[in-house]
């Protein structure tokens, strides 16, 4: 495994790389292109540029998150043809550029959701969370409007303000989706991408809903164990594969995530690993990675990557506010570099329990 960071880049992200090389045993970023509107073509200077930027700050490029996929390609109008073309052109300049992993998710509308950015906790450090109750009380408009006036200034991903602009029109456009039409949807895109996945050896991995459930009646489909099972076989190919989120997954608690990762063994190509706390049904937060602060076991998650053979690239995912960082929201240094720290060390152990098994 190799352990990375998110990195929104230059201008979007205060991080820097040369702070991201000095936490222990991270040796890479995943990162985007992230001033291209989604649906337009990454252009290969941009992508070169950007991979110099990294590597010569001693870090690698381990993957892409995210290439994002226009709503025409979600909704399946005649429009999509346009946008899966940029997306080839995309993946082909990637592939030219030597990155060979993209992630990706399959959404409508909204990327993930919560009903608080900076809930605090009672060491007095602030984290993100989610409330079905006051999701239920609010509507899309004035939740945009909340995960704006929450973002530190930061242009959230998935939430871009140029999109939520027209989310009115745009949840119009999604009526009558289903589960199955999504699926569909998601099955078309999927055949025309995976010729030039081959041809540069790219693996997609499809980040899961979060949370899994639906949101304003919106249809999810990257929610559990099922579901996960029913998308690798929409196209059986080895580079069709998923990002395990642990935090997203696990959001419900029913996500039994070791027994996930055994269902899924070959085909989970990138990793996001974090805690979360559940309070009550569809009522969660987010919390530090130590597995005594909320609800998982990520020892047992950890161990059950290593054992069932998972090799790619893994990140701490979304961290508190701590120290009096002021930062894109679950972004900020700190609470994500304890959180590789922490991964690295479950690892070890991991990895030197296994080599004294192997000998006894
Ligand atoms: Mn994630």
């Amino acid at each position: 495994m190799q352990m990375t960071m998110r990195w929104f880049g230059t201008g979007y992200d205060l991080v820097t790389l040369e702070q991201i090389r000095q936490i222990p045993g991270v040796t890479g970023v995943v990162t985007a292109l992230y001033g291209v509107p989604v649906g337009e073509v990454w252009e290969k200077e941009a992508i070169r540029a950007l991979k110099q930027q990294v590597e010569a700050a001693g870090l690698t490029v381990a993957g892409i998150e995210s290439l994002g996929i226009h709503d025409t390609i979600k909704i399946g109008s005649p429009e999509r043809e346009r946008y899966i073309g940029n997306y080839i052109e995309s993946l082909k300049h990637l592939g030219e550029a030597d990155i060979h992993l993209v992630c990706y998710n399959f959404m409508p509308v909204f990327d993930w959701t919560r009903s608080d950015l900076a809930k605090l906790r009672s060491d007095g450090a602030t984290a993100m969370s989610y409330d079905q109750r006051l999701i239920d009380q609010t509507n899309p408009q004035d939740l945009a409007e909340a995960m704006k006036r929450q973002s530190n200034g930061y242009t959230l991903a998935g939430w871009e303000p140029e999109r939520m602009k027209n989310i009115q029109k745009l949840l119009e456009t999604y009526q009558g989706i289903d589960e199955d039409a999504l699926f569909s949807n998601l099955a078309y895109f999927l055949e025309r991408i995976m010729p030039v996945c081959e041809q540069y050896h790219i693996k997609t991995a499809i980040h899961p809903d979060d949370p899994p459930w639906p949101v304003f009646n919106l249809p999810r489909i990257i929610t559990g164990k099922e579901n996960l099972l029913r998308f690798i076989k929409l196209v059986d190919n080895p580079l069709n594969g998923v990002t395990l989120c642990t935090g997203s997954l696990g959001a419900n608690p029913a996500n039994d995530i070791p027994d996930i990762i055994r269902a899924l063994r070959g085909r989970i190509h990138f990793a996001h690993i974090r805690n979360l706390r559940h309070n009550g049904p569809g009522d969660f937060e987010e919390c530090a990675h130590f597995s005594q602060d909320g609800s998982m076991d990520m020892f047992k998650i950890m161990k059950t990557l290593y054992t069932t053979g998972f090799d790619g690239p893994i990140r701490p995912d979304h961290g508190r506010a701590i120290w009096g960082e002021i930062a894109m929201p679950g972004y900020g240094l700190y609470d994500r570099a304890l959180g590789a720290s922490y991964l690295n060390g479950l690892l070890e152990a991991v990895e030197k329990q296994g080599a004294q098994k192997g000998v006894s």
